[in-house]
């Protein structure tokens, strides 16, 4: 949780430096986010994230320089490898991450591979039309997947109140008749076993799980954010005192602590390093990752590009 909290402030840091065009910070969300991609099996499951969840590409052991490239704008989505570390690319793409992992769930069940797919949404997402078509249709298939919803109160300017209908998200889950369970998103224990028990049900063919984690977005939405535009300084002062990171770290040894932090400190100091160093992409790439088999009408738009690049 701590390289997460200390990459997260770095990345910002790299924003305001010109490295980074833009950055959707987490901080706050630790917990949620730690707690959950840690109770996944890396050697089966899966995960799908949103643009706000650098901890759980923490936790999953990514490589976090090539991970952080996603947000260098580059067409990659990421100079990591999504397949061996089990994270897909980032999806900026709100609600988007959902309906993709149910499609991989029902690739795993007919593949019977005991695979289970964990897909990051926030409130804000939870009311999106594809979401709800993913869930159902997951619930009709009985497909192994967990939807974690990070209830952080906020889409971008809009409270929950304004964006969840009924007050919980978690609740949505009994009329598609599976599994829904509120937790302390701060809490990063609650959080893994949560998830544990949501992973090993969907593992057994049980229904999948909606988890709504409670927790709070402390920053911006993004570096180009003010939210004291939108929200009173109150309430972040009031989140303040719940700080997921303060809280595990209330759990360690000052000596803990302070080792925690060296370790931090120099992960941060590899990944600005080897970011930093990363040169400009070949700009013919901008044509490889869109198709496996390139389309005719892709070849030919690579064709004219060479033409006006050669010019
Ligand atoms: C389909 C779609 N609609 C709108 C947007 C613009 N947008 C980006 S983030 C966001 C708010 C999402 O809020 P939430 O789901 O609560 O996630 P959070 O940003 O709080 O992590 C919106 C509306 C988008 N990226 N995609
Ligand atoms: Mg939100």
């Amino acid at each position: 949780m701590l390289v997460a909290r200390r990459i997260d402030e770095e990345a910002i840091a790299l924003q305001r430096q010109g490295v980074l065009p833009g950055y959707a910070p987490m901080k706050g969300q630790e917990a949620a986010q730690v707690g959950s991609a840690a109770a996944l099996d890396l050697g089966r499951d899966f995960a799908f994230p949103t643009y706000r969840d650098l901890g759980a590409a923490v936790a999953m052991g990514v490589d976090l320089a090539g991970y952080l490239a996603s947000h260098l704008n580059i067409w990659h989505g990421g100079l990591y490898d999504p397949r061996a570390s089990r994270l897909a690319p980032f999806n900026a793409v709100v609600g988007g991450p959902v309906t993709h992992a149910v499609g991989w769930a029902m690739g795993a069940k007919l593949d019977d591979t005991g695979g289970v797919a964990l897909t990051y949404f926030g409130d804000g997402a939870s009311s999106q039309g594809d979401v709800h078509e993913a869930m159902n249709f997951a619930a009709v298939y009985r497909l192994p997947v967990v939807f974690f919803c990070q209830n952080n109160g906020w889409a971008i300017s809009v409270p929950t109140e304004r964006q969840v209908a009924g007050g919980s998200v978690a609740a949505r889950a009994t009329g598609y008749g599976i599994e829904g369970v509120r937790v302390d998103g701060n809490d990063v224990l609650a959080v893994f076993d949560a998830t544990r028990e949501a992973v090993a049900r969907a593992r057994d063919g049980g229904p999948p799980t909606v988890i709504e984690a409670m927790t709070y977005r402390m920053g911006p939405h993004s570096t180009s954010d003010d939210p004291g535009r939108y929200r009173p300084l109150e309430e972040e002062q009031a989140w303040s005192e719940r700080d997921p990171v303060a809280r595990a770290g209330a759990q360690l040894s000052t000596v803990e602590v302070a080792a925690a932090e060296a370790h931090a400190a120099e992960v941060v100091r590899q990944v600005r390093e080897r970011l930093t160093a990363l040169g400009d992409r070949p700009r013919e790439e901008l044509f490889s990752f869109v198709y496996r088999e390139p389309t005719k009408a892709l070849l030919e738009q690579q064709r004219a590009w060479r033409e006006s690049a050669d010019a």
